[in-house]
């Protein structure tokens, strides 16, 4: 369902129109506001009253995530604290987190671009949606919540954990949406088997998933095991939250960017400067109407690329392809750049393996090395013991022929599709540890070991 005809099917010249004459008005009130703005735009040369429209958005200063970092607590906020009705922070891997504030018209926007959201992904009035993203200071929870409630749905807000009482709810209550990241729902599903709950009976119709990287070949193995449809969403708690992009359930692919709110380019990694539609770069975000914390070309440090074609689903807006890494995700092995999620497609290629996997970076001498740990299927691994039990020597087990040709193959593809050697251990299946929230795919012992030797 289209939630917002008006702006979400919005033709191209008017809309440009409109995101031209909200980034006059945020330059301007950014200026005058936050004093880093202002120096930032002093020493770009660029005058307020200069900006008129979109033609002078490649004029403008980039904002990065250090910018944040070195404005922590309130520095960037563009409202007096009085007027904050809500701040969220970022974890952050390294030191203090990153902090986002919200006036009341700002959640009042969220709450409307998530609704829009789970519209698209064919959430109504009717259904039940549990949220399973965390509640707190990330924003996951507190965003699809307020979304759903909005557009009418019930909600039920259990945040993430509680693997067996979610089964439980969902049975109970009926669950019709689920909401979590990608990696929880498998999670759900292996915690599901293993109480010997047929998930496929549950009336669940639709996942909305998101807040870390995942392939096609994940897509449908969750909408296989779940059999439902399951929609990614996209978003940062720098630009929002959730609710920046999102699939529509019609096409589901790509994700319709909320552009009346949000403004979108794509940049070149090295050089910064913008790519055409339809290249891949990192995606550079400008908040249009946001009154607390309002950010100018904002690089998210996600890898995408914008499809600018109508969808079938009547949408007008441009689309961003699912997100393939994050600039700093990016492992550079022997030269070659890799992101997790390719290394995932390509195990996906082979049903015989799940999509657990842990990717093991070292180094042998002078060389990187990339280890690729990924669970076989539980019927494969059944198949191989009692292959090997029957000859009464459990450790032929991983010099079974089905193994040694399925890591010959895999290792293969790797090498043909992203160009680069790498080893392959399988895994027994569960023996990966399942993530309640984002999974953490890599383990890069390379510097480690650099300052032992
Ligand atoms: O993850 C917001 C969110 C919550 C999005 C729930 C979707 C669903 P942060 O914790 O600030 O906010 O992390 C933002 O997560 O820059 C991406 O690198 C990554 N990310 C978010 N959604 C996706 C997605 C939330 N659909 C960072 N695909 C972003 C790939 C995603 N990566």
């Amino acid at each position: 369902m289209i939630r917002d005809r008006e702006h979400e099917c919005m033709g191209r010249e008017k809309l440009r129109q409109l995101q031209g004459e909200r980034l006059a008005a945020l330059v301007k009130r950014v200026y005058a506001r936050v004093p880093f703005y202002t120096e930032l735009l002093d020493k770009a040369g660029v005058k307020p009253e200069q900006v008129r429209g979109l033609e002078d958005l490649p004029r403008l200063p980039v904002t990065k995530k250090h910018n944040l970092r070195d404005q922590y607590p309130f520095g960037l906020f563009a409202t007096p604290l009085k007027d904050v009705v809500r701040i969220h922070a970022s974890s952050g891997t390294t030191g203090k987190p990153t902090t986002v504030g919200y006036t009341r018209n700002d959640i009042a926007v969220w709450a409307e671009v998530m609704a829009r959201a789970l519209a698209g992904a064919g959430t109504t009035d009717e259904d039940i949606v549990q949220v399973a993203y965390g509640y707190g200071l990330f924003t996951g929870g507190l965003g699809a919540h307020y979304g759903a409630e909005l557009l009418g749905a019930s909600v039920i807000p259990i945040s993430g954990s509680n693997t067996q009482r979610q089964l439980m709810l969902m049975q109970d209550f009926g669950t019709t949406v689920l909401c979590c990241t990608p990696s929880f729902a498998l999670y759900l599903w292996d915690v599901a088997q293993q109480l010997q709950l047929d998930v496929t009976t549950l009336p669940l119709k639709v996942g909305v998933f998101g807040a870390e990287p995942w392939s096609e070949g994940m897509r449908r193995d969750i909408e296989r095991k779940w059999n439902i449809k399951a929609c990614d969403i996209y978003g940062l708690s720098e630009i929002i939250g959730p609710g920046v992009s999102c699939e529509c359930v019609e096409a589901q692919s790509g994700l319709h960017i909320y552009e009346d709110h949000f403004l979108a380019e794509i940049i070149d990694l090295e050089t910064g400067n913008p790519l055409p539609d339809g290249e891949l770069g990192e995606l550079v975000i400008t908040t249009l109407t946001k009154e607390a914390f309002p950010l100018i070309r904002y690089r998210t440090g996600d890898i995408t690329r914008l499809i600018p074609e109508p969808c079938i689903c009547g949408r007008t807006s441009t689309r961003m392809e699912r997100i393939s890494g994050r600039t700093d995700d990016m492992l550079i092995i022997r030269g070659v750049n890799v992101f997790p999620s390719q290394v995932e497609s390509v195990l996906l290629m082979s049903p015989q393996v799940e999509p657990h996997y842990r990717l093991i970076v070292g180094r042998k001498g002078a060389l990187d090395s990339l280890d690729v740990q990924v669970e076989i299927s539980p019927k494969l691994y059944r198949e191989v013991s009692e292959a090997v039990l029957s000859l009464n020597d459990v450790t032929m087990f991983t010099e079974h022929d089905a193994l040694i040709d399925l890591k010959q193959r895999i290792q293969k593809n790797i090498k043909d599709i992203i160009g680069i050697s790498v080893s392959v251990t399988f895994k027994e299946p569960g023996s990966i540890e399942r993530s309640e929230g984002k999974a953490q795919r890599v383990i890069d012992n390379r510097t480690a070991e650099q300052g032992a030797s």
